[in-house]
């Protein structure tokens, strides 16, 4: 249910239930785990792309899985939030490498927020955002009640949610949402580039600067300065930082490694 790939230092994460629009049952929670995990782990995985199969990216849970009248653990979303939601995106906000996401269609309920929770966001131009949880009694979940409050500010949140109005790519590029929407047949060479690029970066570095700007929305000032840092203490004695200080008083390329 999620193809993985690893080239030129980029994993490449497929959610792979087309037919279902890509929309979330136990076993893709479970395989999205596991990709987001060897992520972590597996020094050889410098940046990861995460995208959809077929005309979604995803359509947030299977609602077909969690159907009420079944009763068992479909009843309980709270434990199904804790149990299976979570911990993916614990795991792609704690990650020290970058995530782009690619998303190549429609991206409805917590597919929405999975994707605005990854660090560089492009989305194809006929793709749309839907806070689709009003439509059916939910809540925002998936850090959507934070993430949208936080880039967009309450009007637009509030208004996004408790409509469930689609939200076009461009209009989510212009509003700040994602990075940028790009002509659909253009969507995966770009973002492939771009992974393939911040995988070829000073990884220490990068993932330093992804948690920098992660707390800064909740650290005070003085707080994020000593942050700061410590964090640039820690890029300074990276063999990346060495290497990329050679490299620019010998006028050429920096070959990073990583570490
Ligand atoms: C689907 C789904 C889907 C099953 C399309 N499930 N089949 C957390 C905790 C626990 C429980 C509850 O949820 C959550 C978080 C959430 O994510 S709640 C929000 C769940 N998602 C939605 O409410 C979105 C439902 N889907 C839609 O509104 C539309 O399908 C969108 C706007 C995504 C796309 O519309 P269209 O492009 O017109 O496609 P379609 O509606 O024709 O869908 C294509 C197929 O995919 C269709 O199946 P079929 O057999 O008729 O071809 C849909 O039934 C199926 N599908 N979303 N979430």
């Amino acid at each position: 249910t999620v193809l993985e790939a690893l080239a030129d230092g980029v994993l490449t994460l497929t959610l792979n239930r087309p037919d279902k629009l890509n929309s979330f049952n136990t076993d893709m929670h479970l395989a999205l785990r596991a990709g987001l995990q060897r992520a972590h782990d597996d020094a050889k995985v410098r940046a990861v792309l995460l995208t959809g199969a077929g005309r979604g990216f995803c359509a947030g849970q299977d609602l077909g899985d969690r159907d009420p009248r079944k009763g068992g653990e479909a009843v309980d979303l709270g434990h199904t939030l804790e149990t299976y939601y979570n911990p993916s995106l614990r795991l792609i906000r704690a990650l020290e490498k970058p995530v782009v996401c690619a998303v190549n269609g429609v991206a409805a309920g917590a597919g929405a927020n999975i994707a605005i929770a990854c660090d560089i966001v492009l989305a194809a131009k006929s793709a749309k955002f839907v806070q689709a949880f009003s439509k059916i009694g939910l809540v925002p979940d998936a850090g959507g009640s934070w993430l949208l409050t936080r880039i967009l500010g309450e009007p637009r949140a509030k208004a996004l949610a408790l409509t469930a109005e689609p939200l076009s790519a461009e209009k989510a590029a212009e509003w700040g949402l994602i990075w940028k929407a790009v002509e659909d047949e253009r969507l995966m060479d770009e973002a492939m580039a771009m992974a393939k690029s911040l995988a070829a970066g000073p990884t220490v570095g990068l993932g330093l600067t992804k948690r920098l700007i992660q707390h800064a929305a909740t650290n005070g000032f003085d707080a994020q300065l000593d942050l700061e840092r410590d964090c640039q203490r820690q890029a300074g004695r990276s063999a990346d930082y060495a290497e990329g200080v050679a490299a620019f008083l010998e006028k050429r390329k920096p070959h990073f490694k990583g570490r």
